[in-house]
């Protein structure tokens, strides 16, 4: 049983449009004080994005987007050394976040989006979140298929990883993501995928797991729960992580949520505690 501690990776979504907290942090100084929030909640990692990828949401070009992302991120960084990912799929965007200090690209496209994507996260030398995604934020939940969704997801993620070290990225700078919601139907397909989640943990490479608010949730509860009211839910899925071993959760509410893991994780140490031989 893993009984490494589980980062908790607050989202900072400053977008007009975002699913989960509809654009309540657009404005710079509420984005602002929606950091240092996450932070006093026990936030390892802050995960920043200038760009919704809810099905049908409104592009946004990359001068808007490194607009909106990098002076927040400059003005973290001014405050605080706690790792600042960017969750983006456009080099141009990535590199202006890390010029302003972050320290991660969180890319759900795994450096597929751009013909230069690869390269340019090898010459950031930063960490990369490598997110699996079925098809693209606008397709994606359009008849999505699979046989056996966990194997498929561990695969393709696998091939990926291998593309990135290929093109220059470290292997110990990879982080793998199932992509939860991203091209999946809403039970038939993340329900197993979860449940199959020791495939992609076994490949290696340290597991990110983003369930917080997503819309699976519902349907297990009743059917009308809007995403302020999926935190149950959200914990379920972020301890269901922890026990398959994930390094790290992605959460709306990281106060909540780093006490479960809190919780989680001692029960987890004393029940190996309890196995060893005296
Ligand atoms: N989920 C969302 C966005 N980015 N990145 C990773 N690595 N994993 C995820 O599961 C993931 C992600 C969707 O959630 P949210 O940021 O709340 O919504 P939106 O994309 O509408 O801003």
């Amino acid at each position: 049983m893993a009984t490494k501690p589980v980062r908790v990776m607050g989202v900072l979504n400053v977008t007009p449009d975002s699913f989960s907290d509809d654009g309540r942090f657009a404005d710079p100084a509420a984005a602002l004080a929606r950091a240092r929030q996450l932070i006093a909640d026990g936030a390892d990692i802050l995960d920043i994005g200038g760009e919704s990828t809810r099905p049908g949401a409104e592009p946004v070009s990359e001068a808007e987007e490194t607009a909106r992302v990098a002076p927040l991120i400059e003005a973290i960084r001014a405050e605080s050394a706690i790792p600042i990912s960017i969750d983006t799929m456009k080099p141009a965007v990535a590199r202006a976040a890390v010029a302003a200090g972050a320290t991660m690209w969180n890319d759900v496209t795994a450096l597929a989006y751009a013909p230069d994507s690869l390269a340019a996260a090898a010459a950031l030398r930063c960490e990369v979140v490598l997110m699996h995604m079925q098809g693209d934020p606008r397709t994606m939940q359009v008849e999505p298929r699979y046989g056996d969704v966990a194997a498929e997801v561990a695969d393709e993620l696998a091939a990926r990883a291998q593309a990135a070290m290929a093109a220059g990225v470290a292997r110990e700078r990879i982080w793998l993501d199932p992509g939860v919601g991203f091209g999946k139907h809403m039970t038939r397909h993340n329900l197993p995928l979860l449940a199959g989640l020791e495939r992609i943990v076994a490949l290696g490479f340290p597991v990110l797991l983003g369930v917080s608010r997503k819309s699976f949730i519902s349907p297990l509860d009743g059917g009308d729960r809007g995403p302020q009211e999926r935190l149950g839910g959200s914990i379920a899925g972020a301890l269901w992580g922890a026990q398959a071993g994930v390094a790290a959760v992605r959460a709306h509410d990281v106060r909540e949520t780093v006490q479960a893991i809190a919780v989680w994780t001692a029960i987890a140490a004393a029940a190996q505690a309890e196995d060893r031989p005296a």
